[in-house]
């Protein structure tokens, strides 16, 4: 669509919002583009990372699925591929990097070794492209991971292992927050459990209690970095009992004043991460969310503008707790183009909050009030009917990035055929 069209579409629909819904839609669209999305960088070579030349996932709770060819293979290619992301998604970004993209130069550093130096290049990046920086450990694809047990392991040598380098990875976290001036949040996810029945989940997660407090024992400034702890119910290979679920993390967290981390992903299929915000909130300061989707179980699906997507923000945006609540994407899927999956997912977590924000909560919530169910089923049903797209598209024009499905699919295509499809 010509910039014209979109400015003559804008001006009615914003009219149209303004006089029907009460809404300004110049300030949604301003307080959409300053809301903070972290970008995971793992979509763009499915989570193999720099630690080996020959980097493939070994096990440990993570599966990607695909083989699309013009996966990034290297430091420069991931961060160019993400900068092309970020010109096909509005608002201001932040990038977000596991311990396992570290830049060794070719040498095997371990992960209870790994050092800020080793994200340099990722600070001077994030530097030049003026983004903030999230920070993740890898305790996962490595031989000491291969029974299942990282930090709440049977064995003293193994959790010792583990417990350094997320000890090594939060200092790196307040490195990289100190760097960039904006604090990075660090996410602990692990992949403990087991396949089959345990007799032993009382004795797993008080180890897990107990390493987790010997982490957590050193404090760091949160102008630097943030803890988050990030639950689930299953995965691959931990199908009967997963420790580090997420009534121990919420748990934790309560009581230890870190924030919990909710994956889309990781709760029953009937569950709703909507629901669980203002609960949470009233208990925890900050809250982490990873924008995912699960197809049938935590199957790491491109997030898409679903239902569950979009009354997630919805409750955010009424809360309203945009400044307590941390959106990540997290996701990998190695069937489609890799930018794509990217500009779909944060497209999408955009979209969301718009919509969001272009709800008239005010007027709904007085029919509430007043006891009129019909007028706040009405509004709530006659507000999807309103012209969202239109205010999106400008959105987009005015951030310079593809207003429609066309312009998308064109970007993504040109730079595979120019860049991605170069790499053998
Ligand atoms: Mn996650």
């Amino acid at each position: 669509m010509n910039a014209k069209t979109i400015e003559k579409n804008y001006k009615s629909a914003k009219e149209r919002y303004s006089e029907e819904m009460g809404i300004n839609t110049e300030k949604a669209l301003q307080i959409m583009q300053a809301v903070p999305l972290s970008i995971h960088c793992w979509q763009g070579d499915d989570v193999g990372g720099f630690e080996r030349p020959d980097s493939v996932l070994d096990g440990g709770g993570l599966q990607v699925t695909g083989n699309y060819p013009g996966k990034a293979r290297n430091p420069s290619e991931l961060r160019l591929d993400m900068e092309k992301a970020f010109s096909l998604i509005p608002g201001r970004h932040r990038a977000n990097v596991h311990a396992i993209y570290g830049e060794f130069g070719g040498k095997l550093v371990d992960r209870d070794e790994i050092e800020p130096k080793h994200f340099k290049g990722w600070t001077d990046w994030a530097k030049s492209m003026k983004i903030g920086l999230d920070f993740n450990a890898s305790c996962f694809s490595h031989a000491n991971a291969t029974d299942g047990y990282t930090i709440s392991s049977l064995d003293s040598g193994i959790r010792k292992f583990w417990m350094e380098h997320v000890q090594r990875c939060r200092e790196i976290s307040a490195f990289m927050g100190k760097e960039v001036g904006s604090a990075c949040i660090h996410n602990l996810w692990i992949p403990d459990g087991c396949k089959d029945e345990s007799v032993q989940r009382w004795a797993y997660r008080s180890r897990l209690k107990q390493s987790l407090d010997e982490i957590f024992k050193k404090k760091h400034d949160p102008k630097k970095m943030k803890d988050s702890i990030e639950g689930k119910l299953f995965g691959i290979g931990s199908e009967a009992f997963v420790v580090g679920s997420n009534d121990f993390y919420l748990g934790y967290a309560v009581k230890n004043g870190v924030m919990p981390c909710m994956d889309l992903g990781h709760y029953h299929p009937t569950e709703s991460v909507a629901d669980k915000v203002s609960a949470v909130l009233q208990f925890c300061q900050e809250v982490l969310i990873h924008a995912s989707r699960g197809v049938r179980w935590d199957s790491d699906h491109v997030a898409i503008l679903s239902d569950e997507l979009k009354s997630l923000l919805d409750e955010i945006v009424r809360i309203p707790a945009l400044d307590r609540v941390h959106v990540s994407l997290d996701y990998f899927d190695g069937s489609m183009n890799r930018i794509g999956a990217w500009a779909i997912g944060g497209r999408a977590v955009r979209r969301a909050i718009l919509l969001a924000l272009l709800e008239p909560t005010e007027k709904i919530r007085r029919f509430d009030e007043e006891g009129n169910s019909f007028g706040k089923l009405a509004l709530l049903e006659e507000s999807k009917a309103m012209p969202f797209g239109a205010v999106w598209e400008y959105c987009c024009l005015k951030s310079g990035v593809p207003s429609d499905g066309t312009q998308l699919i064109k970007e993504v295509m040109n730079y595979e055929a120019r860049v991605q499809s170069k790499r053998k």
